[in-house]
């Protein structure tokens, strides 16, 4: 499908409630036990099938539909942790350009609306080519983290800035991409600097999460070179929440169709 088809069919996606949430489980490395989760958006069209984030989210993005729709994230997986109906803590993936003082004042009158803690949320910070200045999104994060929400630093290692970001940036967790995981029992240099790159978070008080484990020899390596937290296909892989987007039902809304 061509771009211009694509955003026609995501803004009819919205009207029409075929996005959904799913829920991955993230575990305790030592103990194998359950810690929380990341909510992840997704979209199943009724005649093109599942369409993969990466794509819709960058058009979502040019076409100015993430502050909306970042909103609506931001309400759904507090309320489901006001429900209990999710796991929590719950992550939420945001993208630094969204990151901005009228998000964060959002993100803090929601939790307060919903009389929900805090240190229930972690915000999902990934790598962005088309950041600049890391002034605003550094303003942002310590005032996030002073009311209590942890933060932590997606995809780590894939981008263009990692190292920029642990200088600039102030965090709870880094979440080590999952390539990492997946090449080190092959690739000695991707097992060297996995390991390198755990021992540097941990040596700056970081905990550290390992993404994409889908086998036992896989979670025995991070767990020896020290992870805290793992997530992956091993554990389980994102389910659906039946709750759906009703953004029609929403008074946003009117501002995602507007757009
Ligand atoms: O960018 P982030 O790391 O948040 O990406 C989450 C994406 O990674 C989701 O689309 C999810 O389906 C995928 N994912 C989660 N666990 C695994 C895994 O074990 N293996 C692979 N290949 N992908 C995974
Ligand atoms: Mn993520």
């Amino acid at each position: 499908m061509l771009e211009h088809g694509l955003v026609h069919e995501l803004r009819l996606a919205i009207l029409t409630s075929q996005l959904q949430v799913a829920v991955q489980p993230k575990v305790d490395i030592s103990t194998l036990r359950v810690i929380g989760g990341e909510v992840l958006l997704r979209w199943h069209h009724p005649k093109f099938g599942f369409i993969s984030a990466e794509r819709w989210i960058t058009i979502a993005e040019s076409h100015g539909l993430m502050p909306q729709l970042n909103r609506w994230l931001v309400s759904q997986a507090i309320s489901l942790i006001k429900k209990g109906t999710t796991l929590s803590p719950l992550s939420i993936n945001i993208s630094p350009t969204s990151l901005d003082n009228q998000f964060v004042h959002f993100l803090i009158q929601e939790l307060k609306h919903y009389q929900v803690d805090p240190s229930l949320i972690e915000l999902e910070i990934t790598e962005s080519t088309n950041v600049e200045n890391l002034s605003m999104i550094s303003h942002c994060l310590r005032v996030l983290r002073k009311n209590g929400v942890m933060i932590s630093l997606d995809d780590f290692g894939s981008g263009y800035s990692s190292m920029r970001y642990l200088v600039e940036l102030e965090v709870d967790k880094l979440k080590i991409d999952k390539s990492f995981i997946h090449k080190a029992e092959t690739n000695k240099n991707a097992y060297l600097v996995l390991k390198k790159m755990i021992d540097l978070g941990k040596e700056i008080n970081l905990k550290i999460l390992c993404e994409g484990i889908e086998t036992i020899p896989q979670l025995d390596l991070v767990k020896t070179l020290g992870a805290d937290e793992g997530q992956g296909y091993y554990f389980g892989k994102p389910e659906l929440i039946k709750d759906q987007l009703k953004l029609a039902l929403n008074s946003q809304n009117s501002l995602l169709i507007a757009v």
